[in-house]
């Protein structure tokens, strides 16, 4: 019987040209990547940074990977060393990476090669303003994010900040890719609801992945 539907699973929502939400993708590994959030922030303890107009961020943030993102009064970039501690950011766990490069694959793009995972924790209250993505080397590569614990309201816009959102559920377990067209779309995240995550207790945290340096 001709399925008009058969090129598109269930489990793969298209929201955008080059963008999709892969539900569930990361459910499998959860809890090991909960247990590894804990491990690396030991190392490098989440923070809450201070944006270029000296305010505090409500979410607070800690990197793996040979490339962190930084935001302090002087702007945003990616550094080697984690400013607070000097040392190197701690290295991508295997299970990260692997995740990472199958989830991008699972959205059509072969080749990624992750070099920095910005950790985002979010507490009841916290949100993420509109923003684009646009402090890595260059912009042909996607980004792939991890959504683990609380769930949040994903808000999704265009090229231009005044574009019309969309907003999406996205729940523990749920993975999203942008590349293609849809890389430089502003997005943010709705102040987080209150409740308690079994796994996660009163937390919400996203996993970035992105390629963050020239490729060599
Ligand atoms: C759409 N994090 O860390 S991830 C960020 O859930 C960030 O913590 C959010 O935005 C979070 O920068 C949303 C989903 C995401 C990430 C990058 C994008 C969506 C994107 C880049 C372009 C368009
Ligand atoms: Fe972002």
């Amino acid at each position: 019987m001709l399925d008009l539907f058969a090129e598109e699973p269930a489990w793969r929502e298209p929201l955008a040209d080059g963008a999709a939400i892969l539900w569930r993708f990361a459910i499998r590994d959860a809890s090991a990547l909960l247990a590894a959030i804990e491990t690396l922030s030991a190392q490098a303890p989440f923070r809450h940074m201070v944006t270029p107009g000296g305010y505090s961020m409500a979410v607070a943030m800690t990197n793996c990977g040979a490339s962190g993102w930084v935001s302090s009064r002087s702007g945003y970039c990616y550094t080697a060393c984690d400013p607070l501690t000097g040392a190197p950011w701690p290295k991508m766990p295997p299970l990260f990476l692997t995740l990472a490069v199958a989830a991008a694959r699972a959205a059509g793009y072969e080749n990624f090669h992750p070099d920095a995972c910005l950790i985002n924790r979010y507490s009841p209250g916290a949100k993420l303003s509109l923003h684009q993505d646009k402090d890595e080397y260059h912009f042909d590569a996607p980004i792939v994010s991890v959504s683990l614990g609380l769930p949040a309201i994903f808000q999704f816009g265009g090229l231009r900040r005044a574009d019309p959102l969309s907003r999406h559920y996205l729940d523990h377990g749920d993975v999203a890719v942008w590349g293609g067209s849809s890389r430089l779309f502003y997005h943010g995240i709705a102040p987080l609801k209150n409740g308690h995550h079994p796994e996660a207790g009163a937390w919400r945290y996203n996993l970035t992945f992105r390629r963050a340096a020239k490729e060599e």
